[in-house]
């Protein structure tokens, strides 16, 4: 439907997942190289608008960095009366770039901001930002449905959505009482996302086969981890029945040819029924799939991780976050470094690669704990891991008094966990990128990790293809002080 007025398509959207720095570094950056996942936020909402009546298309920057052009050859063929933009922190201010193309080339067409960071900063975003029309705090399907129903008119009810209102002011309708029925939701709308599946692909050396995808089958956490961002969900637990799921991956084999999933759900063995049932009907009534997924360490047990082993179980990460006690103390709930290992032990014993999710410069770092976090990392049995460096979000409960914990930078470009915009009292940057290299190195030259690679020539030869098409990359990355790999995680 064409409006008579501005020629704008009332009923269609655009979704835009940004790059998020320049373009021309795309080509080189380690972390597009080590992994290009599906941006699932907006390629389910574009299947829940397509259910409601709208038209929603998807163009992902982050898979295909030079698209701006892509993007203004939509907006003058289809006219869509709304863009819609997912973004974290750190791709925020692409989005808004974007965003000013947008309204320059189509005038007349609303910007919509959803995701994590603008959840976190909300009337801010409005406040500071005149090119953004709309911001969606928290789940976006049912709140931009509903915006898009309001058409031309003041979106005055609908809850989650911050607006100007005729008098440029900046009016909140506050966070969204009733939350999603996850097994009520169509599938992601994967065939919107162009060169789905080829076009992503999983961490290096974290999957056995291709192509493979990662998926959601969850939503909140009901922990408060001190640098994590819950703006979108907060904390609760929903999630997907085994049914669902079941049905879910089924869809990705048939559809897609999909032979490996990650599971990117904060706590995917939290409901334990639900595992149970689902990968008894992995066993039972195999897809030919195996699987990733990340767990807190509560919520495992043998008994589990051998039916998970069973169903096709390659890789579990479990945030270990610092092997400092006194450290992983202030910022996390039942920190337990002894159970921890032997549940990381259990991982290990039930045949599973074991990946540990770890992170330098949090607040109240000092030499003698990264030295404390080395030891005990390198104790354990594991496989794969992933260092970040410690990046305080505008969401996250450390944020509230950063400034009084060290010394912040807050660059939003630059906040991706990539470079310490952080620095702990007490220390430096120099040292802290130091020894951050050094963690890396002495878990790449340990023997066991060397021999896990090396097997990964049979256990993984994708990977090693994609390795060696990267490989003066991978080099020049290492010798420029950065880390190897980013998976967000
Ligand atoms: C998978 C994942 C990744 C993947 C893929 C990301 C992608 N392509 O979308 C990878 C590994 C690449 C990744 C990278 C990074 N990630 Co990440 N990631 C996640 C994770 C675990 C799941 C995201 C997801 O799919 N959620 C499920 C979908 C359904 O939810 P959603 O995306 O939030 O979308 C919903 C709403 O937000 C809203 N919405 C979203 N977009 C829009 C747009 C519009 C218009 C509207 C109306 C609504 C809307 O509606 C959606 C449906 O309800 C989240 C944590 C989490 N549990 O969400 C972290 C998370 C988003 N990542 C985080 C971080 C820090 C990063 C990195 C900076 C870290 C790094 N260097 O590795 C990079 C940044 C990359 C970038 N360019 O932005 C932080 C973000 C914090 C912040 N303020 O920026 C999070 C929140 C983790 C955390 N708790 O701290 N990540």
């Amino acid at each position: 439907m064409t409006d008579k007025n501005n020629q704008l398509d009332q009923k269609r959207i655009l979704l835009i997942h940004p790059l998020g720095y320049r373009k021309e570094a795309a080509g080189h950056d380690i972390s597009r190289m080590a992994n290009i996942m599906p941006p699932l936020g907006l390629a389910g909402i574009a299947a829940y608008l397509e259910r409601e009546g709208f038209a929603a298309d998807i163009i992902d920057c982050y898979a295909h960095p030079d698209s701006d052009a892509l993007i203004l050859d939509y907006l003058r063929e289809k006219r869509p009366a709304f863009t819609g933009f997912s973004c974290t922190t750190s791709s925020f201010l692409d989005g808004v770039r974007i965003a000013e193309l947008v309204k320059a080339e189509l005038a007349g067409v609303r910007t919509v901001f959803g995701g994590v960071h603008v959840s976190a900063m909300q009337e801010k975003v409005l406040d500071d930002f005149p090119v953004v029309d709309f911001v969606v705090v928290g789940e976006g399907e049912e709140t931009l449905t509903e915006l898009l129903r309001a058409g031309n008119s003041e979106p005055a009810g609908v809850e989650g959505v911050i607006f100007r209102d005729g008098n440029g002011a900046v009016v909140y309708n506050g966070y969204r009482q009733t939350r999603l029925e996850l097994d009520s939701l169509p599938f992601p709308a994967y065939e919107k996302l162009a060169g789905y599946p080829d076009a992503y692909m999983l961490p290096i050396f974290n999957y056995p086969k291709a192509p493979n995808t990662s998926c959601i089958s969850s939503r909140g956490c009901p922990y408060a981890c001190s640098y994590c961002d819950r703006s979108v969900f907060r904390r609760n637990f929903r999630y997907n029945s085994a049914e669902y799921l079941y049905g879910h991956l089924r869809y990705l084999k048939e559809k897609f040819g999909i032979r490996h999933i990650n599971f990117y759900d904060d706590q995917f063995t939290f409901n334990r029924e639900r595992v149970v049932d689902f990968t008894t009907m992995m066993i039972e009534q195999p897809l030919g799939m195996t699987f990733n997924c990340a767990v807190r360490a509560e919520h495992i047990d043998f008994e589990l991780l051998k039916l998970m082993k069973k169903a096709g179980c390659w890789m579990i990460s479990l945030g270990i976050e610092t092997g400092d006690p006194d450290l992983l103390a202030q910022h996390r709930q039942n920190a337990d470094l002894d159970m921890l290992a032997e549940k990381i032990r259990l991982i290990s014993k039930a045949g599973i690669r074991v990946k540990g999710l770890l992170m330098m410069g949090l607040p109240g770092e000092t030499e003698s704990s990264i030295r404390k976090s080395m030891d005990y990392v390198f104790s354990l049995p594991i496989d794969d891991f992933n260092l970040a460096k410690f990046t305080p979000f505008p969401g996250s409960p450390i944020y509230r008094n950063i400034h009084e914990l060290g010394e912040f930078e807050e660059d939003w470009e630059k906040m991706d966990c990539m470079s310490f915009r952080f620095i702990p009292h007490g220390m430096s940057r120099e040292r802290l990128e130091e020894l951050f290299i050094r963690y890396y190195k002495s878990h790449y030259q340990r023997p066991k990790v060397i021999l896990g690679y090396v097997a990964m020539l049979w256990k993984s030869p994708d990977s090693w293809r994609r390795f060696i098409a990267n490989f003066f990359d991978f080099i020049k990355f290492a010798r420029s002080n950065k880390r190897l790999g980013s998976d967000g995680e």
